[in-house]
């Protein structure tokens, strides 16, 4: 069939609008009609030539929503008609991984996923003949795309596409680093660097554990209204602070922070919402991604001294099991989704969507079909 797709052609340059080719379902693998799709950060990290994994051409996006219009052999789980939301993080509930108990990271097609192709090493997707790769195995700046049964998640059908594609990634993201990752207890004093799409989901998530005191960071002063509508007690903009910021953070939450989390990808902050963490117990949560050749640094006696670095992937949250789960929160009022949703684009307009958060302009550019 065809499908109307955004196509990252090379490093750098705006998505091209195109119809492609898509190969139906193979065997294990199902055919989504995308209706709605989130911009994340990490979209603008691969289209930026900063990802290691990037390959081009390919069709990017992984924070989507859609309905299940066709399945392949031996696919038991879902059927035409079901409401899913594509996971850039599967749950085959097999693997090692899976089977620890101790990660969310299924390693069942990690390795195909990392190259831009299918479990079986072939891509669904073809211009004028020549191939055009998946992204995180989900590419969902396609109309319709090809994922394997074990990545999709399904979900309530009631639940408005448009709004619970964030959860496809930015929402669960957020909320999961907090109880999943971080394991943050009610009363506790934590530290948000970059107040975006991920990090006003940390501030959410902060907020539900009954957190004390949650003080957002970042150099963006219209972060600073909404941080604080969802539950941000403190704003810091590290350009207003005199002298070092981590002294500033240290005095400000009464002697370190007991949880710090990065959502800005930046390697020098990172070692800020370590430095920052309390001395015996703080707990630092890398979210950002950073590119290719970055590396952190600290004195290892940040480390000998009690404090942990940590990071998180997709929340710790395991997809086909939390994903429903997140999305009956949202539709029982429990998290507030809208209002991080700044903007709503028709899909023709989904390079604008890159330039307002390039600019700051958005929290979440939503793109429908
Ligand atoms: P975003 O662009 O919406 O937000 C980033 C925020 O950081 C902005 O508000 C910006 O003003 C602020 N900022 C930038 N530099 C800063 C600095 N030096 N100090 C303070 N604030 C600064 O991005 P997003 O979609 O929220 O993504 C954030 C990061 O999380 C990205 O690196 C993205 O790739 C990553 N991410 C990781 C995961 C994961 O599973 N680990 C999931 C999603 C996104
Ligand atoms: N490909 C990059 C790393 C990108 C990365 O860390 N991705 C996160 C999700 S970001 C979603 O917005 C992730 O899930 N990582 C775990 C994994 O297995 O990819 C690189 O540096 O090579
Ligand atoms: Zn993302």
């Amino acid at each position: 069939m065809k499908t109307r797709a955004a196509v990252a052609r090379k490093a750098g340059a705006p998505l091209s609008l195109e119809t492609v080719e898509l190969e139906g379902p193979r065997e294990g693998e199902v055919l989504v009609e995308v209706k709605a799709t989130g911009i994340c950060h990490t979209d603008e990290f691969t289209l930026s030539g900063a990802d290691p994994e990037g390959i081009f051409p390919a069709i990017l996006g992984h924070e989507g929503a859609g309905v299940v219009v066709d399945v392949g052999r031996n696919v038991t789980t879902l059927k035409k008609g079901d409401h899913v939301i594509p996971l850039y993080t599967p749950e085959c509930r097999q693997c090692e991984y899976c089977l620890s108990r101790k990660t969310n990271l299924c390693v069942a097609i990690r390795a195909t996923q990392g190259k831009g192709v299918m479990p079986d090493g072939t891509s669904r997707f073809s211009s004028d003949g020549a191939p055009v790769y998946h992204y995180m195995g989900t590419s969902t700046f396609s109309n319709f795309t090809v994922l394997p049964e074990i990545a999709l998640a399904k979900i309530r059908a009631d639940a408005p596409f448009e709004k619970v594609c964030y959860i496809g990634c930015g929402v669960t993201t957020g909320i999961g680093a907090v109880i999943n990752t971080a394991k943050v207890e009610a009363g506790a004093r934590a530290v948000v660097f970059g107040l975006g799409g991920i990090g006003l989901n940390v501030v959410q998530g902060l907020r539900m554990v009954g957190a004390e005191q949650i003080v957002g960071v970042d150099l963006n002063p219209n972060r600073r209204a909404l941080a604080e509508k969802f539950g941000m007690t403190h704003f810091v903009n590290p350009a207003e602070v005199q002298g070092d910021l981590v002294p500033y953070l240290v005095e400000l939450t009464k002697g370190g922070a007991d949880y710090t989390f990065e959502c800005i990808g930046n390697v020098k902050v990172m070692r800020q919402a370590l430095e920052c963490a309390h001395r015996g117990w703080g707990k630092s949560i890398v979210i950002g991604v950073a590119g290719a050749g970055q590396e952190i640094a600290t004195r290892p006696f940040q480390l000998v001294t009690g404090r942990v670095w940590m990071g998180t992937a997709f929340g710790g949250a395991r997809g086909r099991t939390d994903v429903p789960r997140i999305v009956d929160w949202y539709m029982e009022g429990k998290l507030n989704i809208d209002d991080l949703i700044t903007h709503v684009l028709p899909f023709e307009k989904i390079n604008e969507g890159f330039d307002l958060m390039r600019r700051g302009e958005s929290i979440r550019s939503v793109v429908v079909y």
